[in-house]
């Protein structure tokens, strides 16, 4: 039984947003598929553009979506997935915060018939039939990508500090591989300073104070930042200015996502460069929810495309962008 348009908005509407873990009603007809969606959580901008995508995309296919937002924590995406298998749902969604730690319970859902769809991050398995299809981006071409316009940019010579992702997360991890590949082939590219922003807008902006602080006493110049997120990036460019210089041209700054804000920072001269890691994969998911649901081969690996954006096209790009 499909509920009319205008009747499902009004029931979205009424449904209190629970934060942990609620349905969306909008397919609750017994023939409506039943899918769980385990999230990470909301610490970026890009994180919560990627739920609005996959919730939207499940009232408008009538699913009925288990939604559990984990809190940044493993431990809450396993036990999301086992409830999602208790409840017999169709299909998982899952974004898995790390890449290892998955093996058994994805076991579980394999045992229960249940097909898993990971979404924006990969995980280690001995066995890949554990999962159905990984709809990703290539991050270690991202990191690629961002370490060839920062080498053209300081003409091969510059002290780099890194503000990494997530420990342990796949695009923490293949972002630093590719960006370090990248920069390896210039020899006067130096990445002097690294460690974890953790994704956020405020670590990476406190992380980015102690990399300033550090370099004053040791005599050191940091000719660039290369952040794995543009929150991070974007709690860089507050640290450097509140310590008094212009990012974007006293330090430059290099970024991956795409987000709306970054596209700002980028008009406003603070930002110099953002690698677009497209975070609206509400379609793919649940495409393959459906293939996969109807017995259908899939793709092991869906690639989503990325394009880098720079300071030249920000202004004419930000009114396109839909994150
Ligand atoms: C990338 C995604 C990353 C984003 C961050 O697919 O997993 O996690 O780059 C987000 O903004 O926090």
């Amino acid at each position: 039984m499909k509920i009319r348009g205008v009747v499902l908005a009004a029931v979205l509407v009424g449904v209190m947003f629970l934060g942990i873990s609620c349905s969306n009603n909008a397919g609750s007809g017994s023939d409506s598929l039943k899918v769980g969606f385990s999230q990470i959580g909301a610490e970026s901008a890009w994180r919560s553009a990627e739920t609005d995508s996959i919730r939207n995309e499940a009232v408008k296919r009538g699913v009925d979506l288990k939604f559990s937002d984990a809190q940044q924590k493993q431990e809450n995406q396993i036990k999301a997935l086992r409830s999602f298998i208790a409840q017999r749902v169709d299909a998982i969604i899952l974004a898995p915060v790390v890449e290892t730690g998955w093996e058994p319970v994805l076991k579980e859902a394999k045992k229960a018939g249940i097909p898993v769809i990971l979404v924006d991050r990969g995980v280690n398995v001995s066995d890949d039939s554990l999962y159905t299809t990984l709809i990703a981006s290539d991050f270690v071409e991202e990191g690629r990508m961002a370490g060839k316009w920062l080498v053209e940019k300081l003409g091969g010579n510059g002290n780099i500090v890194e503000l990494q992702g997530t420990p342990g997360a796949a695009p923490a991890i293949d972002r630093k591989k590719g960006f370090e590949e990248a920069v390896a082939e210039s020899p006067g590219m130096k990445i002097v300073k690294s460690q974890t922003g953790e994704f956020t807008r405020s670590k990476g902006k406190e992380v980015m104070e102690t990399y300033l602080s550090a370099a004053r006493a040791e005599g050191l110049k940091i000719d660039a930042v290369y952040a794995h997120n543009d929150d991070m990036a974007l709690g860089a460019v507050q640290a450097i200015e509140e310590a008094g210089l212009k990012p974007g041209s006293d330090i430059i700054i290099v970024s991956i996502d795409g987000v709306k804000a970054a596209f700002e920072a980028m008009v406003d001269g603070k930002l110099n460069v953002t690698v677009e890691c497209n975070p609206l994969l509400g379609p793919a998911a649940f495409d393959a929810v459906e293939k996969a649901v109807a017995g259908e081969s899939l793709e092991k690996k869906i690639i989503v495309r990325d394009e880098v954006f720079d300071q030249s096209v920000a202004a004419e790009v930000l009114p396109t962008r839909q994150y």
